[in-house]
């Protein structure tokens, strides 16, 4: 008999006490978002959906329709259920708060609410992600401040793969689970629990293309995966680059595998290319809730306390062998 993300979410609030009511709200309300992105990216060319909506974000980078669409479902679809204090989102410069007119909760949601935007226009698996913190001072108003918290201090966290399935995988700190959504039943249903990630590997992902501007222990890894069985790995890798984080994660977490955006010399002065609060943190609890690793080269990422909100950082993350050989590499550098 199938079991619905509904049915998970009232068990471990009920068996496991593990989240209370307004978080499960919480959790049920991102999920039908999840699908009403899905619906809008299904539709594609016979949407008015692709393409660019001739706007730039707060990174700087070209905000294509869907960007802003998916942007505009999560906040609508959160801000009435009075769960939330505020949101964060890559698409957005500053929080945005819970409107005075809708109650307040104490929780936090954060997302990139379609990750990998550069695929969009190539019909390739895109996602939104998103990380559930609760505000620091239930009794104060809600600012960024509430927001920088070390990841650490996630209560929930996933992502939404829009591919061949459209896939919720979640985790509330008791392991990860995946549901598959059932487009005649309009439910997500449990397709796979407790997910392991195996602690060695044959598949590494990384953009080649920046192999020059790497510094020295990256490049050493890779040069000896690419050596193959003649080198100091005795084996052969296998390289898978999607270019959509959420989808290269989700290869991870269902066979393993190391997903590499380290730090690089093109701009020095940032830590990396990929987002720490909703890219970046979410991803790494659910490696690590696999039995996987995660760091910044230097140390656990989880561990980061965070001083912007769209701050960045280098990731290295999946099987936790591969994940701890990187990071010893920095170590000797
Ligand atoms: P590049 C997508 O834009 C993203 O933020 C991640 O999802 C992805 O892993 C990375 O950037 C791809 O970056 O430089 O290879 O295009």
């Amino acid at each position: 008999m199938s079991i619905s993300l509904t049915r998970y979410l009232v068990e471990q609030q009920r068996a496991k006490g593990r989240i209370p009511s307004e978080l499960r709200l919480l959790l049920e309300v991102v999920a039908r978002a999840c699908k009403s992105i899905s619906h809008a990216v299904n539709k594609g060319a016979l949407g008015d959906v692709l393409g660019t909506a001739g706007s730039e974000n707060v990174q700087g980078e070209v905000q294509k329709k869907l960007d802003i669409i998916a942007n505009d479902v999560l906040i609508e679809a959160n801000e009435w259920g009075g769960h939330l204090a505020a949101m964060a989102s890559e698409e957005m410069d500053s929080i945005h708060i819970v409107p005075n007119r809708y109650p307040q909760g104490e929780y936090l949601l954060m997302f990139d609410p379609l990750d990998g935007s550069s695929n969009i226009d190539v019909n390739v698996s895109i996602g939104t992600i998103f990380s559930v913190l609760k505000k620091v001072d239930p009794s104060k108003g809600v600012s960024e401040e509430d927001f920088l918290q070390p990841g650490t201090q996630q209560v929930a966290a996933g992502y939404c793969v829009y591919g061949p399935q459209t896939t919720l995988v979640l985790t509330v700190g008791d392991g990860v689970s995946m549901f598959t959504l059932d487009r005649e039943q309009g439910s997500f249903v449990l397709t796979q629990e407790n997910v392991k990630i195996p602690a060695d590997t044959k598949e590494f992902a990384i953009n080649m293309s920046n192999m020059r501007h790497w510094d020295e222990p990256v490049k050493r890894y890779i040069d000896e995966c690419l050596q193959g069985e003649e080198g100091p790995r005795g084996k052969n890798f296998n390289m898978r680059w999607i270019a959509s984080m959420v989808a290269d994660v989700h290869r991870i977490l269902t066979r393993g595998g190391v997903f590499m955006y380290p730090w690089d010399k093109r701009e020095p002065g940032k830590p990396g290319k990929l987002r720490l609060m909703y890219e970046a943190n979410p991803m790494s609890w659910l490696v690590e809730q696999a039995g996987g690793a995660s760091t910044n080269g230097h140390q656990r990422i989880l561990d980061i306390q965070p001083t912007q909100l769209h701050e960045r950082v280098s990731v290295i993350l999946g099987s936790k062998n591969e994940v701890e050989r990187v990071t010893s590499y920095h170590a000797k550098a």
